[in-house]
């Protein structure tokens, strides 16, 4: 048995309030009013400058996966021991132990995590976000699937923060995208068919540094390019409930997505509890075998 099948179990510690939950389940997005710790928001915000400033060829694309970075198609330079999943700053604050307290209220005690993305909009330059659906080519099923996402600079519509359309996770169908040809200096590509939606129901969701928001895989969501005169960051954690299954056999390579993506070799990390369905495997892409186990089973 690989070691990151032994994560801690959950701890039932509530950080959210009823009412909070309740918001997330109508709407498919919350903002808690629980923030990242400033000490450790500290850290985010030095990690997120050494990546910006280490890897100057990723331009207006968003950074991913640098919590494996020797998997990820785009080859980042992560930090320093980076490599190795135990010593991984991005890997650590993925595993953070009050975010894990938070999605245990969402989708229970037994939580894989998937993916990580950095969303670094360049002050002036930084691209629009086309509308879309994440949940376009999630290779989950049944598809459950949350994204936390941590503001590391303030984001507000001035500076192009995402915008999302509260309840649009109801219909649970990705609906039609294309991708967009870049010719509008976009970060994001995947683009939903404009009659899917009416951009007029989109509400901006604005953050301090530390906040975040939660947003269920079938929240449609995007935003404008950051014509502002500061730059616009925001840390993406990727999580599901290991009740559902990865299915890497049916998931789409990086040439069928994006160039910065790649579904089909997508290492997973238990955070918590046990794999409920018995159908994730978690020896597919790991570069470290037993990667990923002590730092989820130390709880601060
Ligand atoms: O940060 C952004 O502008 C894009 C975020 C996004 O598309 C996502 O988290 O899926």
């Amino acid at each position: 048995m690989h070691a990151w099948m032994l994560a801690a179990p959950g701890r039932g510690r509530r950080i959210l309030g009823d009412d909070e939950i309740a918001v997330y389940e109508r709407d498919g997005l919350l903002v808690p009013r629980y923030r990242l710790p400033p000490a450790d928001l500290a850290k985010l915000q030095r990690m997120c400058e050494r990546l910006v400033a280490d890897n100057p060829h990723a331009v207006n694309v968003p950074f991913t996966n640098m919590h494996v970075p020797s998997y990820a198609v785009q080859k980042l330079n992560c930090g320093p021991r980076s490599d190795n999943p135990f010593t991984n700053e991005w890997l650590q604050m993925a595993a953070h132990p009050d975010i894990l307290d938070l999605l245990e209220q969402l989708i229970g005690p037994d939580i894989v995590m998937w993916a990580t993305a950095l969303f670094h909009k360049e002050a002036r330059t930084g691209g629009k976000t086309h509308y879309h659906r994440d949940a376009i080519y999630y290779p989950i099923r049944p598809l459950v699937a949350p994204n936390v996402w941590i503001a590391v600079t303030e984001s507000t519509l001035a500076n192009s923060c995402v915008c999302h359309i509260p309840g649009s996770h109801k219909a649970r169908v990705s609906g039609k995208h294309g991708f967009s040809d870049g010719s509008e200096g976009e970060l994001v590509n995947n683009k939903i068919d404009d009659s899917e939606f009416d951009v007029n129901d989109a509400v901006p969701v604005e953050l301090e540094p530390g906040q975040m928001y939660v947003s269920d895989v079938f929240s449609l969501h995007g935003g404008g390019p950051n014509t502002s005169d500061r730059p616009r960051t925001g840390y993406s954690i990727r999580y599901f409930p290991s009740a559902r299954g990865y299915e890497h056999a049916i998931a789409p390579g990086h040439a069928a997505t994006s160039n910065y993506n790649d579904f089909k070799s997508r290492p997973l990390f238990l955070m918590r509890g046990v794999d409920r369905s018995g159908r994730n495997d978690f020896s597919i892409g790991h570069p470290v075998r037993d990667g990923g186990l002590a730092l989820v089973r130390s709880p601060r």
